[in-house]
């Protein structure tokens, strides 16, 4: 009967509508209930052979299944619509009374850090702090210091010549130099910096590295003074009790000079490549100026004296972090520079 085949195709075709899993699923029976070939397209061709008086009974109950077939069809794709939409909502939420992350917060590189604890100390002990260009004369960075051209001393550092007879400093002695030049005596000055040297590269060992020059022009400056300062500075960055050696030491630009060594603090003393094996670590050069050195800048050794030491803070950053290699330093990785 074709009245039952309606009923059926109409009762199965709802429940397919309802159980559908997917837009494709559900679109798969809309064509085959309702699209131009579908069975309830075939069911309308089979009117004609009815007989005129069940035509209309059967044309009614075929639309009335067509519509509900079309009704469920489009409240099922609403359902589905609704439900995309929900869980678009759930997976895009974002809850704007969230206060904002803020700036991502920057470090001082572990270098800095020292020499602005440095600088702190030493202006709170009347010092000046200078700055000098990186860029220097030969007069500046060597004849000025009592090393002239011919002098051996010159190779002691290796030297990033540049064109026209300037080059690139080797170490901070040359901003004392300039100190002299434009303040006179008395004079208390340090300069922090960069220098260069054109040296192999290890683990205590960098082509650039920083130094804090220190020096005090003034009446009747002796050895107690220098020592003075040099533990004064040695207690303020290492906070402890920490061992140091001085030992006579020769820089053509002091008179007597020493090298001041500390207890290499990586190892503890039995040796290691930062120490180079023998336990010591030169960290702190120094002197009282030669007389030279004060005549060449304009100031009389008769009246004045003064002392002068050029601290190699890149060690001195190694020793106080225990950083057991000098190329760590400078080599850029976040990962290590956020430790500080
Ligand atoms: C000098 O540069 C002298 N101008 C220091 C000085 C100043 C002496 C005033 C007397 C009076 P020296 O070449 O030793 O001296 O270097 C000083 C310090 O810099 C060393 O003790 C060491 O701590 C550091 N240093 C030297 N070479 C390097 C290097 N290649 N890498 C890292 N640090 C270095």
């Amino acid at each position: 009967m074709i009245e039952d085949s309606i009923q059926e195709l109409e009762s199965r075709s709802l429940a397919r509508i309802q159980s559908a899993a997917s837009p494709g699923e559900l679109e798969a029976v809309r064509v085959e209930a309702l699209g131009r070939k579908g069975t309830l397209a075939l069911i309308g061709k089979e009117m004609g052979k009815l007989a005129p008086e069940d035509r209309a009974r059967v044309g009614k109950l075929l639309n009335g299944a067509k519509q509900k077939l079309e009704a469920a069809f489009e409240a099922r794709q609403r359902q589905d619509a609704g439900a995309a939409l929900r869980a678009r909502l759930d997976a895009e939420w974002l809850d704007l009374t969230l206060p904002a992350p803020g700036p991502r917060r920057g470090y001082l590189h572990p270098i800095t850090q020292i020499q602005r604890e440095l600088e702190e100390l030493f202006v709170s002990l009347g010092f000046t702090v200078l700055d000098g260009p990186e860029v220097e004369d030969e007069y500046h960075n060597f004849d000025a210091l009592n090393i002239p051209a011919t002098h051996p001393a010159r190779d002691m550092q290796d030297t990033f010549w540049l064109d026209g007879g300037k080059l690139l400093r080797t170490h901070t002695s040359p901003v004392q130099v300039r100190g002299m030049e434009r303040l006179g005596p008395p004079l208390r000055m340090i300069a922090p910096g960069r220098v260069f040297r054109n040296e192999s590269v290890d683990a205590s060992h960098e082509h650039t590295f920083y130094q804090l020059e220190g020096m005090m022009v003034d009446r009747d400056v002796s050895v107690a003074h220098l020592l003075f300062f040099m533990k004064t500075l040695l207690t303020a960055i290492f906070h402890r009790e920490v061992t140091v050696r001085l030992r006579p030491g020769y820089f053509p630009f002091v008179e007597p000079g020493f090298e001041l060594d500390i207890q290499c603090l990586i190892c503890g003393g039995p040796g290691c490549p930062v120490c180079k094996q023998s336990g010591w670590v030169e960290l702190l050069p120094c002197g009282l100026v030669n007389p030279n050195v004060l005549r060449m800048s304009g100031i009389d050794p008769e009246q004045w004296g003064g002392f002068a030491f050029g601290l190699g803070l890149t060690r001195l950053a190694m020793m106080r972090y225990q950083i057991d290699d000098i190329r760590h330093l400078q080599g850029g990785d976040l990962r290590f520079l956020e430790q500080f």
